[in-house]
């Protein structure tokens, strides 16, 4: 029986090597795509997030672990591709203006590729004409926005206003999330709803775009 733990303790560690090759041994056991990502190495990243928060690992080890996170996702994307790749909705997803912060906003990306969304990813420091204009062009149904910084946690606002200015706020879920972000915040600013880690906006996303159908109905 293969364990995932010692995945996830290889992600923690930084090491993509090692990462690699557990991971194709998992791939060889048979374990489904999603498992592998889920349980194994996003499991593992997400324990590198909480060890931040209390100062027990740092920058330079956060970036190994994400690369040694995405090594492995490397290798377990494509086994997702013609199956469980169907498109629930196209999810537009970003770091806002003013904002480089990737790692947590690429897990969401992720997740809710590997959950069967078609996601558009912008990359980092994105303005709001910018997000506007990949909802229009994509037929997105999601507007996914992420900040780190309490300064730049105001674009999120900032995004939504202009949905509102052109005219495509009722058409479109804004979901929001990252460190500093709240529900509170999020009522405050009139987004959809706020998710604290890449499972909860999963799950948000499910929700919202649930919702959203039987309204139509
Ligand atoms: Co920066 N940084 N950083 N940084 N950085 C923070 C955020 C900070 C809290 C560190 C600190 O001071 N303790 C602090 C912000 C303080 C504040 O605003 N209150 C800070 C600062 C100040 C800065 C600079 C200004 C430093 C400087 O230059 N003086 C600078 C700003 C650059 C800029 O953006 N303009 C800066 C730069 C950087 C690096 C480039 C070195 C690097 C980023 C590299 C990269 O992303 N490619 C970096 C890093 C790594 C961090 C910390 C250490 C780690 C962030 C991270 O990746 N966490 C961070 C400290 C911390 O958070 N404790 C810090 C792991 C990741 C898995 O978690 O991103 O929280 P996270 O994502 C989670 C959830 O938040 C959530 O799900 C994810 C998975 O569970 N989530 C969403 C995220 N987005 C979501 C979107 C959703 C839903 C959920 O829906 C759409």
């Amino acid at each position: 029986m293969f364990d995932l733990t010692s995945l996830g303790n290889s992600v923690i560690e930084g090491d993509d090597e090692q990462v690699r090759v557990l991971t194709n041994q998992a791939i060889s056991a048979n374990i489904e795509p999603l498992v592998i990502i889920n349980e194994g190495l996003i499991g593992g990243m997400n324990v590198v997030g909480q060890r931040f928060k209390v100062n027990d690992m740092f920058v330079p080890e956060v970036l190994m672990s994400a690369r040694a996170m995405n090594a492995g996702i490397e290798l377990v994307k494509p086994l997702l591709a013609g199956g469980e790749m169907t498109n629930k909705g196209t999810v537009v997803i970003g770091t806002v203006k003013g904002d480089l912060h990737d790692i947590g906003k690429s897990l969401v990306g992720m997740m809710l590729e590997c959950s069967g969304y078609k996601v558009i990813d912008l990359g980092v420091d994105i303005s709001p004409e910018e997000f506007i204009a990949a909802i229009k062009e994509n037929d997105g149904k999601i507007l996914a926005l992420s900040a780190l910084l309490t300064t730049t946690m105001l674009a999120m606002k900032s995004t939504i206003d202009e949905c509102l200015e052109q005219g495509i706020r009722d058409k479109v879920k804004v979901v929001i999330g990252g460190a500093p972000i709240s529900q509170e915040f999020s009522d405050q600013i009139g987004a959809d709803g706020y998710a604290g880690d890449a499972a909860a906006a999963v799950e948000l996303v499910a929700k919202l775009l649930l919702d959203a159908t039987m309204v139509a109905r």
